[in-house]
């Protein structure tokens, strides 16, 4: 199965429909803003004009105009925008004019250093912001149809092809990223050399000697990079931060640097055509979700490595859990759901999706979370850029490329991963078919299916019944077939006709969950939950701060709305909360604290933090 192409699809539910209204009416145009203040356009228009010196700034900076460049393909596809069309359309523009004429790019070394190109691959991301070009070359093309930055991509590849490969030199790049984008490439050019290269750097990587170790001891090229480190003579090299650890089909569990892993096993599942491979990424997908993964999707609990640490370790607080590897959660489990067609992989691209990866934006869109904690005391707060701005345009692709996670289609099958309200039309049993979803998702779980083929056509709908759903009732008026269940889809294989409906309820209802006892940082605790939506408490809806409150589980949960958007429903809940009281001691007997009756309003995680900084926690203690 393929996601359908952005033209084939339109997403029409409140949710996604105001997201990519304010994507491209304020998202991208404040990107570009920040794009253009921070010098990041003008490293590339200084290259273009021969001059030297000067680049300040990450050395990966590119990369930031690449995913702004993606982003706007996709959005303008959604909604179109003379202004942010200018906008892509100039950073097009300055990109090829910065490219050299043997294929490189990257303003860091154009500018700064020259002649010390591709010396330091394992810290300074020449090729990871030739993956992104190549994404981005690639959105463009396909997207809107034209192929300029495509073709500036395709150089890019070549040269890299010119250096390194199975016949050349040993070399990959530190942050894995080319090799989703190569095998893009590939499918976009047709050109299979793209796909078969990404193949090698995927099963390169890892094996020994690796060839990062001698470039560790290049004290001239480590020199240049803010970060690295000459490693101490008796210090065993172990590559684990960026998944040289191992060869792929050895993997285990993820290691390292989060969004690192994520990218390369995006590649690799798109790339797994044998069972030694699937099974490497089956179970790193599972020591992931079964062990190291956030209720909020969020992975990567660590600052440290900006990555994993060991099995349970998921600290509230402290939890790093940034944007980018919720995100490259999100391309994971669509690249394994294609592959596999188990809806294993929708359950947790929809976790991700609604939690962990669209918190890291505010719902004004133009303030962002790189951090994403699931505890805050009064000090996390969102903001319009960061050094290190991977993230927000990272948000923003993902925003307005939304539509190839809901769904996908094979020759005669379609399915719907997340039934989010869209409009899509594709060809199924040979037959021009249109496929309307109608829903006001997460809200609601009733969902209306509308099913119109240019003529009667035989095809298998396929619609995933969610793990979180509680008495789900389907059904097709005026007909007799009973829908099969495969995979955690419930299938309705039959012939289509004009005008025909499907009509689902998933019980959508509020519910509590707790962790596993080894998550001891959720010991004695629950979060609250409703359809795809974890929920969390803020001290903006209390008056108080959430780390007070104990819940009662067997109370009703109230619905009802909340004033921190438009649409947004909240769930109010009774328990107890303990009253701050000591006045001039910080300890005293058991029994001295107040304990009274309260109620919480919790909002869904996404939204918090939008009504400035505010004490907000997700697992909350039980009564
Ligand atoms: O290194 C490039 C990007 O910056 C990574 O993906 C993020 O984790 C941040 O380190
Ligand atoms: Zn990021």
């Amino acid at each position: 199965m393929r996601s359908l192409p952005l033209s084939q699809i339109k997403m029409t539910d409140p949710f996604w429909t105001r997201w990519q209204t304010v994507l491209v009416e304020t998202t991208l145009p404040a990107e570009y803003d920040q794009l253009v203040k921070t010098d990041r356009l003008k490293n590339f228009e200084r290259v273009a004009k021969g001059e030297t010196g000067g680049f300040d700034g990450f050395y990966f900076n590119d990369s930031d105009t690449y995913k702004f460049v993606e982003a706007c393909a996709y959005g303008l596809v959604a909604r179109p925008s003379e202004e942010v069309r200018k906008q892509m359309q100039h950073c097009i523009d300055l990109v090829a004019a910065a490219q050299m004429p043997d294929g490189y790019i990257n303003t860091y070394f154009q500018l700064n250093h020259p002649t010390m190109k591709w010396r330091n691959l394992n810290a300074l991301h020449e090729m990871y912001c030739g993956g992104h070009l190549i994404e981005a070359g690639v959105a463009v093309y396909e997207c809107l149809g034209d192929r300029k930055l495509m073709d500036v991509g395709i150089r890019f590849a070549d040269h890299v092809m010119s250096l390194y490969g199975p016949d050349k030199k040993v070399g990959y790049c530190g942050h894995e990223e080319i090799e989703l984008a190569l095998i893009k490439l590939a499918r976009a050019s047709g050109e299979n050399k793209y796909r078969e290269f990404a193949r090698w750097l995927v099963e390169i990587r890892g094996c020994r000697p690796s060839p990062f170790e001698p470039e560790l001891q290049d004290e001239e090229s480590l020199a240049i990079h803010p970060f690295s480190r000459k490693p101490k003579p008796d210090e065993k090299y172990e590559g684990d931060y960026y998944q040289d650890h191992l060869p792929i089909r050895q993997h285990t569990e993820v290691v390292g640097h989060a969004v690192r892993a994520m990218y390369l096993y995006i590649a690799a599942a798109d790339l797994a055509e044998d069972p030694e491979l699937v099974a490497a990424l089956e179970r790193t997908w599972d020591n992931l979700t079964r062990k190291r993964m956030y209720v909020t999707g969020g992975i990567g609990p660590s600052a440290h490595n900006e990555g994993f640490t060991t099995d349970y370790d998921l600290p509230n607080l402290s939890a790093y859990a940034e944007t980018c590897a919720a995100i490259g959660l999100i391309f994971w489990g669509n690249a394994l759901l294609q592959m596999s067609g188990n809806a294993e992989y929708a359950e947790t691209m929809e976790r991700a999706l609604y939690n962990g990866a669209i918190s890291g934006i505010s719902l004004s869109g133009d303030q962002f979370f790189y951090v994403n904690p699931l505890e805050s005391r009064g000090t996390h707060k969102r903001t319009p850029w960061f050094d290190c701005a991977c993230c927000p345009p990272n948000i923003a692709r993902l925003i307005g490329n939304v539509s190839s996670y809901v769904c996908a289609a094979a020759d005669n099958d379609f399915y719907i991963h997340i039934p989010a309200g869209f409009d899509a039309t594709t060809t199924l049993g040979g037959v021009k078919t249109k496929i309307s979803v109608e829903s006001n998702y997460p809200w609601s779980g009733k969902i209306t299916v509308r099913i119109d083929p240019e003529k009667p056509t035989e095809f298998a709908l396929h619609f995933r019944i969610p793990d979180w759903s509680e008495d789900v009732s389907t059904e097709v008026p005026n007909a007799e077939e009973e829908a099969g269940y495969e995979k955690g889809y419930a299938v309705f294989k039959r012939t289509w006709k004009p005008g025909d409906t499907l009509l689902v309820d998933l019980g959508m209802e509020p519910k509590w969950v707790e962790s596993d006892p080894r998550v001891r940082d959720n010991l004695g605790r629950v979060a609250l939950t409703c359809g795809p939506l974890i929920y969390t408490a803020e001290s903006h809806d209390l008056g108080f701060a959430p780390q007070l409150f104990c819940a009662d589980v067997e109370a009703p949960i109230v619905t009802q709305p909340s004033d921190v958007g438009e649409g947004i429903k909240a769930l109010s809940v009774e328990g107890s909360m303990e009253v701050e009281l000591f006045a001039d001691s910080l300890y005293a007997e058991p029994g001295t604290t107040d304990i009274r009756e309260a109620t919480a309003t919790f909002i869904p995680y996404y939204a918090w933090n939008n009504r400035g900084p505010s004490n907000m926690q997700v697992w909350v203690r039980q009564l």
